[in-house]
C-alpha cells in the first residue's frame, strides 16, 4: 500500500473515518459533467444563432474546438482526467443531425443515438437539457412564457421532445436521465405585468408535463434564477416560482443553480428544507464572482459546504449532483478537469467528515466541541487519500494538465 495513504488512513482511523468505505463511496457517487465548458455552449446545431438568455462565455482563450470531431477529442481527453462515477449532461444544441439543420420543434431521439452509443461504451449515464436560448425564437428572451401563442407553442414542442429524448436516454443506458428545463424569460428594465408571463409558464410546463414518463427513465427538474445579462429586473422563472410549481404539480425537482441567488444567499442552507418534505433536488454547481458569471468551479467553502449537507443528511439518493460553469479564457478542457475534480474533492471531504462525532456533539448541546471539531477536521490530510483515489483509478493526481496537448 502507498505509504502516504497508510499514514492518512491510520489519522482518519482514529477519528473513527475508515477511509477504504470513503473511497468505495467515492468511486460509486455520479457527478453530472456539463458538456458545454468545452466548446463556449456552441452546439452542433447547423445554424448561425449566438449564445444568447443572458448568459455569456467570455475569453479567448486559443483551443476552441472546429469541428464535432475536435470537440469530441476535447471532451474524450476531459473525461479521461475525471475519477470516479460520471455522467454526461447534453444540451438539446449538441444533436447529430448529418450535417443538415433541425429546428428544435423537430429533435428526436434519432439525433441523440451516437451519444447513447458513446454513454454505452463508457458505462455513463446521460442527463438532457433543452435549449430554450441562442434561437431566432427567443431573441426577445421570451420563450414558455412569451405572449405570442406560435412562439409559445414552438418551445412547448421543443420541452416535450426533449422529455422523449430524456426517456430515450434512461431506458437505453439503465440509468434515469434528469432532464433539466431552464428558461431565460424576462425583462430587462422595471416591469408592470410580473404575473401573466408567470401564468404562461404554469400552463406551457403543464403542457410540457402532461405526458407522464416513468421516472426510471426521466426525471425533470427546474431551474430557477435571479437575474441574467439583459435581464436584470424581472426574471419569470423565479425560485419562488418553481418551488411552488413543484411543489403543487408533484411532477418536477427544482434544479439549485449556485450562481442564482442573491450573493450572500447558500444553496447549502436551502437543501434541508427541500428533503425535509422528501423533495429530490438537482444541483447545478456552479461558481459566481460578483455576479452569475459561472466561473470555474473551485474548491472553496460553499463548495464544501453543499457536498458536506448532503452527506450529513445521507441524501446522495436524493440530491443530483452535476456542474455548470464556462469560462472562455483559460483551456477549456483543462477547466471542465478542474471545476469536475473540484467536486470530487469536495465531496471527498464530505465523505471524509467525522460527522457521527460532530453530530453527537450537537445532540449533547456540546457546542464548544462541534465548533472545534469542524476546525480540526479542516486539517486532516484529505490530499493524500485524494491521490490514493486517483492511483486506483489509473489517473494522474497531480499535474494531469500535462495530459492535454493545445495547453502550453
Ligand atoms: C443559465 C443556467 C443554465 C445554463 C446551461 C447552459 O443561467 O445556469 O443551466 O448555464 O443550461
Ligand atoms: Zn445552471
Amino acid at each position: 500500500m502507498n505509504q502516504n495513504y497508510a499514514v492518512a488512513r491510520e489519522i482518519y482511523q482514529e477519528k473513527g473515518v475508515d477511509t477504504e468505505a470513503v473511497l468505495q463511496k467515492l468511486q460509486e457517487i455520479p457527478v453530472s459533467i456539463h458538456c458545454w465548458q468545452i466548446d463556449d455552449l456552441s452546439g452542433f446545431e447547423k445554424s448561425d444563432s449566438k449564445l444568447s438568455g443572458g448568459i455569456a462565455a467570455i475569453g479567448n482563450a486559443p483551443g476552441k474546438p472546429r469541428s464535432q470531431e475536435e470537440y469530441m477529442e476535447h471532451l474524450n481527453l476531459a473525461l479521461s482526467l475525471i475519477p470516479g462515477k460520471n455522467k454526461l449532461a447534453l444540451h438539446a444544441i449538441y444533436l447529430n443531425s448529418n450535417r443538415r439543420f433541425v429546428d428544435r420543434d423537430a429533435i428526436e431521439p434519432a439525433h441523440f443515438r451516437g451519444w447513447v452509443d458513446y454513454a454505452k461504451a463508457r458505462g455513463i449515464g446521460l442527463d438532457f437539457n433543452p435549449t430554450y436560448f441562442s434561437h431566432r425564437l427567443a431573441d426577445d428572451n421570451f420563450t414558455l412564457a412569451n405572449a405570442d401563442e406560435s412562439i409559445r407553442g414552438f418551445w412547448i414542442e421543443h420541452g416535450k421532445r426533449c422529455r422523449k429524448i430524456g426517456a430515450y436516454f434512461g431506458e437505453s443506458l439503465g440509468i434515469p436521465c434528469i432532464t433539466n428545463h431552464w428558461i431565460p424569460d424576462g425583462y430587462k428594465d422595471t416591469t408592470v405585468d410580473k404575473l401573466s408571463p408567470r401564468l404562461r409558464l404554469i400552463d406551457s410546463l403543464d403542457q410540457i408535463f402532461s405526458q407522464p414518463l416513468d421516472p426510471q427513465y426521466n426525471k425533470d427538474s427546474l431551474e430557477s434564477k435571479l437575474f441574467g445579462l439583459g435581464l436584470e429586473s424581472y426574471t419569470v422563472g423565479s425560485h419562488e416560482f418553481y418551488s411552488n410549481y413543484c411543489a403543487i404539480r408533484n411532477n418536477s425537482m427544482v434544479c439549485l443553480d449556485m450562481g442564482h441567488f442573491h450573493p450572500t444567499e447558500l444553496v447549502s442552507s436551502k437543501l434541508s428544507s427541500y428533503l425535509a418534505f422528501g423533495r429530490e433536488v438537482m444541483l447545478h454547481i456552479s461558481r459566481p464572482v460578483r455576479w452569475d458569471s459561472d466561473h470555474v468551479v473551485t474548491l472553496d467553502d460553499e463548495l464544501k459546504e453543499v457536498l458536506a449537507e448532503i452527506k450529513r443528511n445521507d441524501s446522495f439518493n436524493m440530491i443530483h449532483i452535476g456542474s455548470d460553469y464556462f469560462d472562455a479564457s483559460i483551456n477549456r478542457i483543462a477547466a471542465t478537469v478542474l471545476g469536475a475534480r473540484n467536486i470530487k474533492k469536495a465531496l471527498l471531504c464530505a465523505l471524509l467528515e467525522p460527522t457521527a462525532a460532530l453530530k453527537a456533539y450537537e445532540e449533547t448541546k456540546n457546542l464548544t466541541r462541534r465548533l472545534i471539531g469542524l476546525e480540526e477536521a479542516k486539517s486532516l490530510p484529505f490530499g493524500l487519500v485524494w491521490n490514493e483515489f486517483c492511483r486506483r483509478n489509473n489517473m494522474p493526481a497531480d499535474n494531469w494538465i500535462a495530459s492535454i496537448p493545445t495547453i502550453d
